[in-house]
């Protein structure tokens, strides 16, 4: 309860922040897209990190709320970085089970962006199977109408929990993101690339890209760009930062080409 009022308390007094984790296209070699992540930073308490105050958020209802800001703020800040003359840049939002119960999401979604003057294909949402289960047919009728839109569909965390494959061919999906724990240390042994490089086969079978999740090095990259992956997200290229070390790192790029 004490961590539900602060949390209220957060919202209101503005201690939520977003970082941004590059997803880097392994052909073009850029910055396609990031990842928005919610930041906590409390006046008394630190740093709390997203593990601990998402579950609450989920269980209390305030996930609706602040979901909606989550929306609003990458939806602006996406605009912004447009409007400043930086390259292209997809912002992903993450989506939770909540979210995608509420009938209106994918109006309220369109309304954000027509009110923000953002493409909607500079907008993507990630989510993972697991919350979609509770209402099946609403949330693949939300994914469509936001896809319809332009928005791009993520399905986060693959290869956890159940991804039954019969639903993944049901799914409007653009993007499968590939979880961490199944992306090949460059020293493992060669069945855990197996299994990588029968995702992405998969994934290209039934036309959808593919992200892998936790890359944190250069022998990673380069074994994943071998198999034919074709976005990555790691530490290797950076971890989630604040909006205006994320715009050093697009002008960078850009100056560089
Ligand atoms: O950034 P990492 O720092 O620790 O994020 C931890 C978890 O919190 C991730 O699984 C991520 O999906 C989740 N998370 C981060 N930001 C958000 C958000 O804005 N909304 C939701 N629903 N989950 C988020
Ligand atoms: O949405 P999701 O569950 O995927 O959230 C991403 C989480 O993964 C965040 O907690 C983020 O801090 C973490 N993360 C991002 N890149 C790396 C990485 O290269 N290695 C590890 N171990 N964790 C990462
Ligand atoms: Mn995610
Ligand atoms: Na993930």
């Amino acid at each position: 309860l004490a961590l539900e009022n602060a949390l209220r308390q957060a919202l209101r007094d503005e201690q939520l922040e977003l970082h941004y984790q590059p997803q880097v296209d392994l052909a073009q070699g850029r910055i396609v897209g990031v990842e928005a992540l919610l930041r906590w930073q409390h006046p008394t308490l630190g740093r709390i990190p997203p593990d601990r105050f998402i579950p609450i958020a989920e269980e209390t209802g305030l996930i609706v709320p602040i979901g909606d800001w989550v929306l609003r703020r990458a939806i602006e800040q996406a605009a912004d970085w447009q409007r400043a003359g930086l390259p292209p840049v997809r912002v992903a939002v993450n989506l939770s089970a909540r979210q995608l119960l509420q009938p209106d999401l994918a109006r309220r979604i369109e309304q954000m962006l027509a009110s923000a003057g953002l493409d909607p294909r500079l907008l993507g949402v990630e989510v993972t199977e697991s919350m979609l289960i509770a209402n099946f047919d609403q949330a693949v009728q939300h994914l469509e109408a936001l896809r319809a839109l332009g928005v791009e569909i993520s399905l986060d965390d693959f290869g956890t929990g159940y991804s039954s494959l019969s639903y993944l061919r049901r799914l409007p999906v653009d993007l499968i993101k590939i979880d961490r724990s199944l992306v090949p240390d460059v020293t493992a042994p060669a069945d855990d690339v197996s299994i990588t490089r029968a995702i992405i086969t998969m994934a290209h079978q039934l036309r959808m890209r593919v992200l892998a999740e936790g890359v944190e090095c250069e022998g990673q990259a380069a074994l994943l760009a071998s198999h034919q992956c074709d976005q990555i997200q790691g530490y290797w290229c950076s971890a989630a930062v604040p909006a205006a070390a994320l715009e050093a790192m697009l002008r960078d790029s850009r100056d560089s080409r």
